[in-house]
């Protein structure tokens, strides 16, 4: 009995030394089977603890995607920009596309804050930096880092849903714009096809000017499409998940 009660005694130390932000990395990465999640944790430790959370760099996690690397998936790649919630309904329901919420990195870090201090080796979830309050915080520096790592991969047909409800579906400040789409490389992507998102609202369509600028940015040799599909559409596709990959627009 001694024994069984200093285990558990034991065990709820450990746990509260490991932290809330700690445990929900571990356990979100235990899902995916592969992988060693200590090591994993302890890589992605390194890019910002003791560190200054306003000099975190992307380079900070290059050793991170270098421990969890994504893998190409032709033609089921999944990009989006200002539709996050749709497009995760969707893929969350159907087998059709991978986005990056659905890697080791991406799905443990997805909804997360956190930064490190000078000085100490904790990671703290509060009063860490804001996106735009400077540009190399650590987890404005972690999403970009893993965007063009799973942009590098990209291959075959690659999707995009973009904002109809939004004057410049296509924002230079995005990290769709500003890092995927400047990755996606003619030798291994053959086509772009654009789903932009119709609400009730709807202000653009696909020849915004946005979306012109966007055809144009693309690596020569890489085809452009873009097709207007309301969000309704999508929706309904989402509850029955049996349809066919590619019947849903
Ligand atoms: O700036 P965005 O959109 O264009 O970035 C989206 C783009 C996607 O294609 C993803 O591959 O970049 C990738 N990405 C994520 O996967 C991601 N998950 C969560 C970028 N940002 C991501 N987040 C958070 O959403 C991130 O913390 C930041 O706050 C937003 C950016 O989304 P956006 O502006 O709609």
């Amino acid at each position: 009995l001694l024994i069984i009660v200093l285990v558990v005694v034991l065990g709820v130390t450990l746990n509260q030394e490991r932290g809330q932000f700690e445990s929900i990395f571990i356990s979100r990465c235990e899902k995916f089977k592969e992988y060693d999640c200590q090591n994993v944790w302890s890589v992605f430790q390194e890019a910002y603890i003791n560190k200054d959370p306003c000099k975190v760099p992307t380079e900070a996690y290059d050793p991170l995607i270098a421990a969890a690397p994504f893998k190409p998936a032709c033609n089921r790649m999944m990009f989006w920009s200002k539709t996050k919630d749709v497009v995760h309904d969707f893929t969350e329901k159907t087998d059709c596309f991978i986005t990056l919420e659905d890697t080791l990195l991406g799905s443990v870090l997805d909804g997360l804050t956190w930064c490190g201090k000078e000085g100490s080796s904790a990671t703290f979830t509060t009063d860490c930096p804001g996106w735009t309050q400077c540009d190399n915080n650590p987890v404005r520096s972690f999403w970009n880092r893993a965007s063009a790592g799973f942009a590098d991969v990209a291959c075959g047909d690659v999707t995009a849903m973009m904002n109809g409800s939004l004057i410049t579906p296509f924002s230079p400040t995005s990290i769709f714009a500003s890092i995927e789409v400047k990755r996606f490389n003619s030798s291994r992507v053959r086509n772009l096809k654009v789903v932009l998102v119709m609400q009730k609202n709807a202000v653009a369509n696909c020849t915004n000017m946005s979306l012109k600028n966007l055809e144009e940015e693309l690596d020569q040799g890489i085809n452009y499409d873009c097709k207007e599909v309301p969000e309704s559409q999508i929706k309904e596709c989402s509850v029955h998940p049996e349809k066919p990959c590619g019947s849903c627009w």
